[in-house]
């Protein structure tokens, strides 16, 4: 499960990191848990498009708890190993969005709970990465645009605020 604010990133990294656990022998599905913004969808499915990996999208349902059983179901079915579920983000932490993750995460119970967090956000990352890992309890971070104009001190501070791991860095826009 990738959370993170509005454009850090997540969106682009499930794309990187299905098309890196297909090429280690694993069968990724994606699943768009994004459902506000009507582009969001479509984003996702543009990324599982370029990259031929199956994304699970329910347009008809604004209920991401249900969207998100809906997967693992298909999941299952389709005999996926990995579920990588994209969700939305906001400008700015907001309960509203901390109790809908919140009910992902004791509808589903991931494996895994990735903070996506932009490198540039400089030390407001402390905020978000605090934020995300009292409410949700965060596994760990993965540091994104570490390509663009900024020397990764973000990504120390997160280390320290949550005790949880750099899993993995972005570095660039392209997905593959
Ligand atoms: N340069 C660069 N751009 C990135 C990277 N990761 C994401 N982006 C860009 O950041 C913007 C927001 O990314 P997106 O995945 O849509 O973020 P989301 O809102 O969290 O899903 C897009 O324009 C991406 O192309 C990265 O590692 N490097
Ligand atoms: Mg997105």
């Amino acid at each position: 499960m990738l959370v993170g604010l509005q454009g850090s990133g997540k969106t682009t990294t499930a794309g990187k990191l299905a098309n890196l656990l297909r090429k280690q022998g694993k069968n990724p599905l994606l699943v768009a848990c994004d459902v506000y913004r009507p582009a969001a969808i479509k984003q996702l499915q543009v990324v599982g498009g370029s990259l031929n990996i199956p994304v699970f999208a329910n347009e008809a349902s604004k209920d991401v708890v249900h969207i998100a059983k809906q997967a693992m179901n298909i999941a299952i079915s389709k005999l996926n190993d990995v579920v990588i579920l994209d969700t939305a983000g906001r400008l700015h932490i907001d309960e509203e969005l901390m109790q809908e993750l919140q009910n992902v995460k004791q509808g589903i119970r991931p494996h895994e709970i990735l903070l996506v967090v932009d490198s540039m956000t400089g030390q407001d990352a402390v905020n978000v990465a605090t934020s995300f890992n009292e409410n949700l309890g965060i596994d760990g971070v993965i540091l994104t645009k570490l390509d663009g104009d900024t020397r990764g001190g973000a990504a120390l501070s997160v280390k320290k605020v949550t005790g949880r791991p750099i899993k993995f860095a972005g570095s660039r826009r392209k997905i593959k």
